[in-house]
């Protein structure tokens, strides 16, 4: 029986409510994540409306990484800066479609939280009507800076003070933390409000399903090869057990998924270009998807480190992500970690 069932009917502003009460968060936050949920119905629109609404394809532009843009991944980062430009509790933007962060415009009141979102993931699956999501992660400014800049944003994911993302699926879903728990709300698409379906979501501590894009296979390092081909052995391998996979290629529906019945996402370093650590943004999509798997009992790990302790250097920096069941990520850490460990033996 889902929390709907058992309790009622709980908005998400009663539910942001009752947490500032409880002085969870402050009446800033509570607004913030107010008018991120309201640009994400409206996103959600747009999404549902697809080709009648004229908004598939490609936008005709690129981002800062080189990746094109489809014109959802604009209108959806246009829809998320107009909605918290106005509203007073942030002092800055920054996101995956953008080169640099952007300050509140000087016409309004500047707030003490800094926002970072993916404000589209998953956009190759959008032309083709597969779960889409807006991803988001919440800051403080730092004390005494009035004009933020890209500097500002560089904390650790553990500093984060809210984290979220909204999956654009056969229902339409809010994911959330503000550090208690990790909570989900169902869009009543008549009413047009957010009511809490699953308080304190838990992923599963052990699992027998993995995500990842298997076609980078021979590109993966020493560690990934064992380590997957371990899971792929089956019961008579080293593992013991057989293993499903699972791969969306949005991560927010993998994510989501395995918030609900567990399992581990990885997208890992690989050498198909060395340039590049891993495909995934730490600021905006591994951070708060990590922040929100350990709010439910999950880890997430780079492969060694854990990902909310990473100290950020660049605000599109990019990092391998291993996410889900905590037996199981600590599991694939653990054959990195023995693999470095054997390197430096032998060095
Ligand atoms: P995007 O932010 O440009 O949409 O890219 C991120 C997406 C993730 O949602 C997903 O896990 C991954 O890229 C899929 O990558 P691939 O197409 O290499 O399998
Ligand atoms: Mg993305």
């Amino acid at each position: 029986m889902s929390d709907f069932e058992k309790t009622g009917s709980i908005s998400l502003t009663r539910y942001l409510i009752e947490e500032q009460r409880a002085d969870r968060i402050s009446a800033d936050l509570r607004l913030l994540i107010e008018v991120v949920a309201r640009a994400c119905k409206s996103i959600s629109v747009s999404v549902g409306k697809g080709a009648l609404g004229g908004v598939l394809g490609d936008a005709g532009s690129g981002n800062i990484q080189g990746e094109a843009q489809k014109k959802l991944d604009v209108i959806a980062n246009d829809v998320l800066l107009e909605a918290n430009a106005w509203g007073g509790h942030l002092a800055a933007c920054a996101s995956e479609e953008m080169d640099h962060c952007q300050p509140i415009p000087d016409v309004y009141p500047r707030g003490n939280y800094l926002l970072l979102f993916d404000p589209l993931d998953g956009s190759s699956n959008i032309d083709v009507n597969v779960s889409v999501g807006t991803i988001f992660s919440v800051l403080r400014c730092p004390e005494g800076v009035t004009h933020p800049e890209d500097a500002h944003f560089l904390q650790a994911g553990t500093t984060q003070v809210a984290a979220g993302y909204c999956i654009y699926g056969p229902s339409t879903m809010l994911v959330l933390s503000i550090g208690h728990g990790t909570h989900a709300f169902t869009l009543d698409r008549e009413m047009g409000s957010f009511v809490l379906t699953q308080r304190s979501m838990t992923v599963p501590a052990a699992t027998k399903e993995f995500a990842i894009n298997m076609s980078n296979q021979r590109h993966w390092e020493a560690p990934m090869q064992d380590y997957v081909r371990d899971l792929l052995a089956g019961e008579t391998g080293p593992r013991g057990k057989n293993f499903n996979m699972r791969w969306i290629a949005s991560m927010v529906a993998d994510v989501h998924r395995i918030l609900t019945r567990g399992g581990i996402f990885i997208y890992p370093w690989d050498k198909k270009d060395p340039t590049k650590v891993g495909k995934l943004r730490l600021m905006y999509e591994a951070n708060p998807m990590s922040y929100l798997i350990e709010q439910a009992g999950g880890a997430a790990t780079n492969g060694r480190t854990r990902i909310l302790d990473l100290a950020p250097t660049e605000l599109h920096q990019r990092v391998p992500v291993f996410l889900g069941s905590r037996e199981e990520v600590a599991k694939a850490t653990e054959y990195h970690l023995a693999h470095d460990a054997k390197a430096k033996t032998a060095a």
